[in-house]
């Protein structure tokens, strides 16, 4: 009997080929989804959930989800933005992160928007680029190209560009320089308003949402486990900005307690410095692979 996607499951579509693709089967199976996955195939079920994953170009993603064609998408927030559908921006997935930024070329001595009134400007995104430009009162030429967008003002085609850029290397090998901030991309879960109105469908999709925020947070934290004189313990465990106290434990000798907790990236590298100088020793860092806090 051929496979068939089940009415009872939830459909989350995600990029068959591509950028995200990687990150995103990552992501689904850190969360503890199993399922079968080949390039050729059009959509996988899972064994473990009640889902069915469907593999589509990420230009529809949204798209589907705002049709009901699937509940849930997983997209760059770009192409959220420059489809206009209705769909709920659910969550960050922090992967994918791009921004889609103004550039021209480093010789062209434009600095500012401004400059480029009155002049052709080629993008992928026409629709975020003419509200970009006409929220600023710059009147310039959208002009839409498929692709290659870094080549068409060397081919004379336009004067500036709207692209994304994540590394910034492909704008200096065409010699653009960026000017000024579009939009900021990530990965992001987009919803379908029907199915988060729908009971049966939105406890499906909150065990899952559960899951994907016990995997970005923990990517957000290193847990932290050292040995601390016990004479500076107690200044030593106000300088931990751990989710909670951290844990201390005795060792063989008096002198000495361990001390395991989390510690968030942001303030990772000041406080391991200060930990050293308080006299913390056998520092060791783990990343964390899934958190509920
Ligand atoms: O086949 P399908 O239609 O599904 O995929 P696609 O080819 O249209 O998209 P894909 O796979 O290239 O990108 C998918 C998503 O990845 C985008 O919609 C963004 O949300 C995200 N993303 C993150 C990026 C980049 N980073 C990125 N750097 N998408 C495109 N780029 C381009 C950039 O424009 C430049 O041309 O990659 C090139 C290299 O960028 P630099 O700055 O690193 O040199
Ligand atoms: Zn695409």
């Amino acid at each position: 009997m051929a496979t068939k996607l089940s009415d009872n499951h939830i459909k989350l579509a995600i990029q068959k080929d591509g950028r995200l693709t990687e990150d995103t089967h990552n992501l689904l199976r850190t969360v503890g989804l199993h399922f079968e996955s080949y390039k050729q195939r059009l959509f996988s079920i899972c064994r473990n959930f009640p889902m069915d994953i469907l593999y589509v170009r990420d230009d529809d993603i949204a798209e589907y989800v705002a049709e009901g064609v699937v509940d849930l998408g997983i997209v760059g927030r770009n192409l959220v933005v420059e489809s206009e559908k209705p769909v709920e921006e659910i969550m960050p997935l922090n992967y994918g992160h791009c921004s889609l930024k103004v550039a021209v070329p480093a010789d062209s001595g434009i600095e500012r928007i401004e400059q480029l009134s009155g002049c052709k400007v080629a993008t992928s995104y026409p629709v975020t680029t003419t509200r970009f430009f006409a929220e600023r009162n710059v009147d310039v030429n959208v002009i839409t190209i498929s692709g290659s967008v870094e080549i068409t003002p060397a081919l004379g085609v336009a004067s500036g560009i709207v692209d994304l850029v994540s590394t910034g290397s492909s704008l200096r090998l065409n010699d653009l320089v960026a000017i000024d901030d579009v939009l900021d991309s990530q990965s992001i879960v987009i919803g379908n308003r029907d199915s988060l109105a729908n009971s049966h469908k939105s406890a499906i999709i909150e065990r899952l949402l559960t899951r994907f925020r016990g995997v970005i947070t923990a990517s957000e934290y290193k847990y932290v486990m050292m040995n601390v004189p016990t004479s500076a313990l107690e200044y030593i465990s106000t300088i931990m900005p751990g989710l909670k106290s951290p844990t201390v434990l005795p060792t063989a000798d008096v002198e000495w307690m361990a001390v395991h907790t989390a510690i968030h990236e942001d303030m990772f590298w000041d406080v391991i410095e200060e930990l050293k100088t308080l006299g913390a020793q056998g520092i060791l860092v783990s990343s964390i692979e899934k958190m509920f806090v």
